[in-house]
C-alpha cells in the first residue's frame, strides 16, 4: 500500500493512494484524519487508509496531478558511512580525516545529522540543486524510513542525500554546509507501509544519471549491504530527542559515483527502489 501527496488544479493539496499510474483521493474531511501525518500516527495507518479511500472518486492518472514530497512537517536525519562504500569515499576524499569515517562505520554510535527541513527538500520531479561554490557535488540515493513520533517504523521512502563532496572534504567541520543548504534533498515519489514492503535482502537500490539524453553514470547496491539494522538507526535518532511531527531518516548511501564525476545543471537523478518505486529529478545550479 503505497501513499501518496499530490495537488491538484481542482482540489489543490490532498493525500492519495497509489495504484499503479492512478491515484486514488483519501477523503480527509471527517474528522479524526486529516492530513499524512494523521495517518502515519494511527496504530494501523493501512486500515485507515482502507477507511479512508473514496472508492467513489474518479481514479487520478497521474499525467494529471503533480506528485509532492510524500511528508508534512517533518524533519529529514541523515545516517552517514553506513556501507563499506561511503567509508571508502569518505577516506579518500578526506585525507586528514580518514580516521573518523573509519572509525564511525565500526563504533556502536552511528553518525547522525540533520538534512533538511521541509522547505529544503525537492518532491518528485522537483529540482535538486547543487550549491554555486562547490565544484563537486553527487547525489547519495539512500533508502529512507518513514517514522511516527512514537519513532515507529511506518513505512518506507526515496531519499537524496545530495553532498557537496569538495566542501566536506575540506574539512569534517563543513559538514552541515556540504549536505544541508536550499534544495539539498529529493524525497518521494510514495510512501510505502511498512507491512507492504519486500524483506531487506529484496531491496536493490539503482541509480541512473543522464546528462544530454546519454546515460553518464548507473550503480546499483542491495540495502543488505548496509552495515547497520533498521533497529540500531532508530534507537540512536530516539536518544535525548524528540520528533513530534515524526521524522524521515535517510540509512546512507552504498552508491558512489567515481571521484572524476560531478553533477551539472540538466542532470536528471532517476533512483529506484524495489517496493517503492522511481524517484526523479533534475539537477540546477547555483
Ligand atoms: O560523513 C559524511 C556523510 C556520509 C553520508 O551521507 C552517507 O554515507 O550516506
Ligand atoms: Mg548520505
Amino acid at each position: 500500500m503505497k501513499l501518496v501527496k499530490y495537488h491538484s488544479s481542482e482540489g489543490g493539496d490532498r493525500v492519495g493512494l497509489l495504484q499503479d499510474d492512478h491515484v486514488l483521493p483519501l477523503d480527509l474531511t471527517g474528522g479524526q484524519y486529516r492530513t499524512l501525518t494523521d495517518i502515519l500516527e494511527a496504530d494501523d495507518p493501512a486500515a485507515v487508509v482502507e477507511l479512508l479511500a473514496d472508492f467513489q472518486a474518479r481514479k487520478l492518472p497521474l499525467g494529471e496531478v503533480r506528485l509532492l514530497a510524500p511528508m508534512d512537517r517533518h524533519e529529514v536525519w541523515a545516517a552517514g558511512v553506513t556501507y563499506i562504500r561511503s567509508r571508502k569515499a569518505r577516506m579518500d576524499e578526506s585525507a586528514s580525516a580518514a580516521a573518523f569515517y573509519d572509525k564511525v562505520y565500526e563504533a556502536p554510535r552511528p553518525e547522525l545529522f540533520l538534512k533538511a527541513t521541509p522547505h529544503r527538500v525537492a518532491g518528485p520531479d522537483q529540482p535538486v540543486r547543487v550549491r554555486r561554490d562547490s565544484q563537486w557535488t553527487v547525489p547519495e540515493p539512500e533508502l529512507a524510513l518513514v517514522l511516527n513520533s512514537r519513532l515507529n517504523l511506518v513505512g518506507f521512502t526515496i531519499g537524496n542525500d545530495m553532498s557537496a563532496r569538495d566542501i566536506e572534504g575540506e574539512n569534517p567541520l563543513y559538514l552541515p554546509q556540504a549536505k544541508t543548504y536550499s534544495q539539498c534533498c529529493g524525497l518521494g515519489p510514495c510512501i510505502t507501509l511498512r507491512d507492504f514492503m519486500p524483506p531487506r535482502e529484496q531491496v536493490t537500490i539503482r541509480m541512473g544519471i543522464v546528462r544530454k539524453l546519454h546515460l553518464v553514470y548507473e550503480g546499483s547496491i542491495s540495502a543488505d549491504q548496509m552495515a547497520r539494522s533498521y533497529t540500531d538507526l532508530i534507537g540512536w535518532l530516539a536518544r535525548e530527542n524528540t520528533f513530534p511531527e515524526g521524522v524521515i531518516l535517510l540509512t546512507g548511501t552504498g552508491i558512489v559515483p567515481p571521484d572524476d564525476f560531478a553533477l551539472q545543471a540538466g542532470d536528471t537523478i532517476s533512483i529506484s527502489i524495489d517496493g517503492i518505486g522511481t524517484l526523479a529529478n533534475p539537477v540546477v545550479c547555483g
